[in-house]
């Protein structure tokens, strides 16, 4: 297409058009991306929230997210990686709104089916979750199809005069402006004559001091319209959204825990040392680490949730309801978790009181054997509503440990983040080997047979939890006062037990540190070493030695596949 020339005196004015249709364009883009996104918080709050093509894309995002990058990001963000997925994807959506709307202002058909593209993204995402539904597709859908019409409204009040003149006319398709209609639409001229339908032939200039080349009230009425149009769609969506989640709360609010039938025993006074700084022996649920790939926290309505076993081994498929959980006999464990993605001196380990039913009187009931005792399965794989799967080993689940349907934790019905209605806990093995949140279906099946989601990502198979330890305080780069400074932190040892725990200063001799009182094996233990600081820079090292008499490695490895090795060493300067 050829390039024309203005002349002199019009230069000005045009430019001033030119840099004010393209703001214009991009803003249109934004306009169509918000518009999208209000649309599809309104469909989504008729489908599940799950469907919003944010959490579909993002939750994609994390299915296809190798090991060791999912590790980076719990690493850098801790719980604040999925906030920092979401923004990045409303942040490349903002983007290539942008692109769009630039583009629309030369090709506005071709613009529009970039948005739908946009929107199929949405729609694979969707239909690639674990626990995808037909429906799920339809927020997409809709913002697709939103944000091509707003693309297609509000660059139509961007295009030139002339051919707008014809868009009024006719209530056919735009034409798509890689006619003249768009050379001219850069030049600022009127169009020789377009495609589809235009009529041919020069129309007559606008004067230098024309009024603007394009309809701007018609865009500032169009672009206002879709701005409420989509804040509306959106803060009803989010409300209808959170009625959703208020009959989930109410019916965590309706629960009574009953007495359990096997209490645990009093924490032993000694379990917990006066010393600043060191994790509380029971961690509060508010302050308990939280890991797992949703996006939207479920909240689940325990009165129509139900619980399905099945598979190999099963006599007979059960199906329970939370209140048929709740009038069994229950249990109640202290039993600390731990994630595998903790780096050593990491804070990914809490320690709670649960409250459940005994996994293994379940499995029992419905006729499962251990493989030891000639039973079929030898992975008990545990599905989550929103689509998790966690495998455990039916032996483990049958030693005799507490493994539990938890359905409490400290005293209070599970908290929503931490799983409500019901989860697993095993104590023993890392979270994402035992500890199912939202739990949803108990299948009975083999290793050889199924692979679980973050066994396919890369991680081991079997999981126990390794022995660890870590210093609370002095913090890395403390400065306390020479004399006497109080070394302490937590060791763990799940089901093994904690023996001892050393402390070293600057790679010399080994201290005994002194052990709190033990809680139970499943349970992690304070310890604490009185070091006679003297002034200067010093490094603190930790080593717990485990009931079966092995102590920790010094060789230092990474979370992947199974857990890090390695002491906690702290650096401290001594004043
Ligand atoms: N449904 C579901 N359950 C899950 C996960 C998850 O992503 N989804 N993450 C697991 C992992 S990796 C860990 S370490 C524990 C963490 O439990 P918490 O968040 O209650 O501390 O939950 C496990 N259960
Ligand atoms: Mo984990």
């Amino acid at each position: 297409m050829s390039e024309r020339t203005d002349s002199g005196g019009r230069q000005a004015p045009r430019r001033g058009q030119r840099v004010l249709r393209v703001v214009l364009g991009g803003l249109s883009g934004l306009l169509a991306g918000a518009a999208a996104l209000g649309s599809a918080e309104l469909v989504s709050a008729a489908v599940r929230p799950q469907s919003s093509p944010v959490v579909a894309v993002g939750g994609a995002v994390v299915d296809r997210t190798p090991a060791s990058l999912k590790d980076y990001a719990v690493r850098h963000f801790g719980t604040n990686d999925k906030l920092v997925l979401q923004l990045g994807i409303v942040a490349l959506l903002a983007l290539f709104a942008v692109a769009l709307g630039l583009a629309a202002l030369r090709l506005r058909r071709t613009a529009a089916a970039g948005a739908a593209v946009f929107g199929l993204v949405g729609v694979l995402a969707a239909l690639s979750r674990p626990d995808h539904r037909a429906a799920d597709v339809l927020p997409s859908l809709a913002a697709a199809f939103v944000a091509a019409a707003v693309l297609m409204l509000l660059s139509a009040r961007l295009a030139p005069a002339a051919s707008r003149a014809v868009d009024a006319e006719e209530s056919a398709p735009v034409a798509e402006a890689e006619s003249g209609a768009e050379s001219a639409a850069r030049s600022g001229e009127p169009a020789p004559g377009g495609e589809d339908g235009e009529p041919q032939g020069p129309a007559p200039e606008p004067p230098a001091s024309s009024p603007p080349a394009f309809d701007r009230r018609g865009f500032v009425v169009a672009a206002a319209a879709t701005a409420a149009a989509s804040a509306g769609a959106g803060v009803l969506g989010r409300a209808l959204n959170d009625r959703r989640g208020a009959a989930a709360a109410r019916s965590r609010a309706a629960v009574v825990l009953p007495r359990p039938a096997s209490p645990a025993a009093a924490v032993p006074r000694g379990a917990a040392l006066p010393v600043d700084g060191i994790s509380p022996f029971l961690t509060p649920a508010d302050r308990f680490y939280r890991v797992d790939t949703a996006l939207v926290v479920p909240r689940i309505d325990a009165t129509t949730w139900r619980l399905r076993l099945h598979g190999l081994g099963v006599r007979r498929e059960v199906e329970y309801t939370y209140a048929d959980l709740l009038r069994r006999e229950l249990i109640e464990r202290d039993i600390t978790l731990t994630c595998v993605s903790n780096q050593v001196g990491g804070p990914y380990a809490g320690n709670a009181r649960w409250i459940g039913v005994r996994l293994a009187d379940l499995l029992r009931e419905a006729g499962v054997r251990a493989p030891s005792r000639g039973g079929p399965a030898d992975q008990l794989v545990a599905r989550s509503v929103e689509g998790m799967t966690i495998g455990s080993p039916v032996e483990t689940v049958l030693d005799g440990r507490d493994a539990m349907l938890a359905l409490g934790m400290n005293g209070s019905p599970l908290p929503f983040a931490h799983g409500f209605p019901v989860r697993v806990v095993i104590p023993g093995l890392y979270g994402y080997a035992s500890a199912c949140k939202w739990l949803h279906e108990l299948e009975l099946t083999t290793f050889d047979a199924y692979d679980a989601y973050w066994v396919r990502r890369g991680w081991s198979r079997r999981a126990p939890i390794k022995t660890q330890s870590r210093i609370d305080t002095p913090k890395p780069f403390a400065t306390p006062a020479a004399g006497p400074v109080p070394v302490a932190g937590v060791a763990w040892a799940q089901h093994r037990g904690v023996d001892r725990v050393e402390v070293r200063v600057d790679g010399g001799a080994w201290h005994t540190a002194t052990l709190a009182a033990e809680d139970t094996v499943d349970t992690w233990r304070q310890w604490r070493w009185e070091w006679d600081a003297p002034p200067g820079g010093h490094t603190l090292e930790v080593r717990a030695t485990d009931r079966t008499g092995a102590t920790q490695t010094s060789r230092r490895t990474g979370t992947v596949p199974n857990g890090a090795t390695g002491w906690h060493s702290v650096v401290v300067t001594v004043t």
